[in-house]
């Protein structure tokens, strides 16, 4: 929590109430009669080629941009983490990886240990103690951490993929089964009944959706999508690595070596496209939820979050991967639909950390947990009012990255550097990190990296 941050965003909550006041600006306020429900959709490996964001190409999401036409589009939203257990910690606790020390996929049941060792609340406690029926599906905390006791009920169901295929197929092949046997389609059918009957209490629902993890075997129709040609310079995306410290790039060899052989084989194209081909398959599971949502007439006094816990690769620094602190690691959707606001798009740097808290304020609930995010409830009703932030992203222990609107910069534990100017350079290209007339930029953005509480790690 950084106490100048949430005092300037009551002051622009007071100055915004006043301007309206005076009628000088139009700025509504989230006024809700009776306590509303909440749907958290968490996406698994979901990166920022969706139609809602501005990225050279994108998944064919015509469910998402409509919703993203009603909502708050945080177009430069970061993980805290870029890998499933570390991040999805972050954003149920709204703690730094490095205040939590998990940091890395394994042990699995490290998040668990970490809840129970810190006593640290997360997002479903809060709403449970604040007298919502918590419901949940999927993947919600990393697999092996036991998700389904903060959930008054729980559909539990399996990957549709034996493990074997978990890993970039090289047949691309399509779903032949029933859709429906998919266990996101199972997902989103349990949800559809949840929301189809009356419940006595307002709901927070989580929905842990696979896609688009690996193995990206979705049905044919959403590959022919996804079918248009996407020019990728595989040659420019693998050079982009030519002026990274060796410390930096000697991290990522082994998936380097798999990329090249991906290229090689001439399988890139496809495998860009399997991936995008899975993101509209859970573009099509959202649109039936929210289609559910309308016909319940539940849109009026439900808010809905989309995320994902971190983002993919798709060639860019001759990677096919995540957990890195490059932006296609990191930079993820970030939707916050809340009723009766119309859409707009916020462009300053946030974290998944701010999803808890932002909730905590929007539906008023009683909660006494310290954050390291901040409310985005601001940013919400007065998107052009200007905070600039420093949005922290951990992986591993002791390498960070730290973005504002301006910069990354990147500290790894073996005191490699990057920096790249970000408003010039949005897809980080360029490390200026040995350029002589930054030195001083460099310092005062190192000053930002955060020590990790000792953790044993
Ligand atoms: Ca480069």
């Amino acid at each position: 929590m950084i106490p100048w941050y949430n005092l300037i965003n009551k002051l622009v909550l007071v100055l915004t109430g006043v301007l309206s006041f005076l009628g000088l600006g139009d700025y509504p306020n989230i006024n809700f009669k009776t306590p509303p429900n909440v749907i958290f959709i968490l996406a698994d490996d979901l990166n920022d080629k969706v139609g809602f964001l501005n990225e050279p190409y994108k998944a064919y999401t015509p469910n998402l941009n409509a919703l993203a036409g009603l909502s708050a589009n945080f177009k430069d939203a970061h993980a805290a983490a870029t890998v499933c257990n570390p991040s999805r910690l972050a954003i149920l606790s709204s703690r730094q990886p490095f205040n939590t020390g998990v940091y890395e996929l394994y042990p699995a049941k490290a998040s668990e240990q970490a809840i129970k060792k810190l006593k640290l609340p997360i997002i479903m406690d809060s709403f449970r103690n604040n007298n919502y029926l918590t419901a949940g599906t999927g993947k919600i905390l990393h697999w092996g951490n036991d998700s389904t006791k903060y959930f008054d009920e729980f559909f539990e169901t399996s990957s549709s993929h034996d493990t074997q295929e978990d890993r970039i197929n090289p047949n691309w092949k399509a779903w032949d089964k029933p859709e429906n046997l998919l266990s996101d389609a199972r997902k989103t059918q349990w949800a559809k009944d949840f929301l189809a009957h009356k419940h006595k209490k307002p709901f927070f629902m989580m929905i842990g959706y696979e896609s688009p993890h690996l193995p990206w075997i979705v049905p044919q129709k959403y590959q022919q999508l996804n079918s248009a040609e996407i020019n990728i310079d595989f040659k420019n995306n693998c050079d982009d690595l030519d002026d990274l410290d060796p410390k930096i790039t000697s991290l990522y060899l082994r998936h380097i070596n798999e990329m090249q052989k991906i290229i090689s084989d001439k399988r890139g194209d496809q495998a860009i496209k399997a991936y995008l081909s899975s993101i509209s398959f859970l573009d099509a599971q959202i649109g039936s939820l929210i289609e559910s949502l309308k016909q319940n007439n539940l849109m009026n006094n439900t808010i809905i979050i989309i995320t994902s816990d971190h983002g993919f690769h798709l060639s860019e620094k001759c990677l096919m991967r995540k957990k890195t602190l490059w932006k296609e690691s990191s930079h993820v959707p970030l939707l916050i639909y809340v009723p009766g606001l119309k859409g707009q798009s916020y462009l300053h740097p946030v974290s998944l950390l701010d999803i808890y808290p932002t909730l905590v304020e929007i539906c008023q609930l009683k909660e006494k947990n310290v954050f390291d995010g901040v409310s985005l409830k601001t940013a919400i009703l007065a998107p052009d009012f200007y905070i600039n932030r420093y949005i922290t992203t951990t992986q591993g222990y002791k390498n960070q990255a730290i973005r504002n609107d301006n910069w990354t910069y990147i500290h790894y534990h073996s005191g490699a550097e990057e920096l790249y100017k970000r408003d010039i350079d949005p897809l980080e290209k360029h490390n200026l990190a040995q350029k002589p007339r930054f030195k001083n930029i460099k310092r005062n953005l190192a000053k930002k990296i955060s020590e990790p509480k000792n953790h044993n790690t």
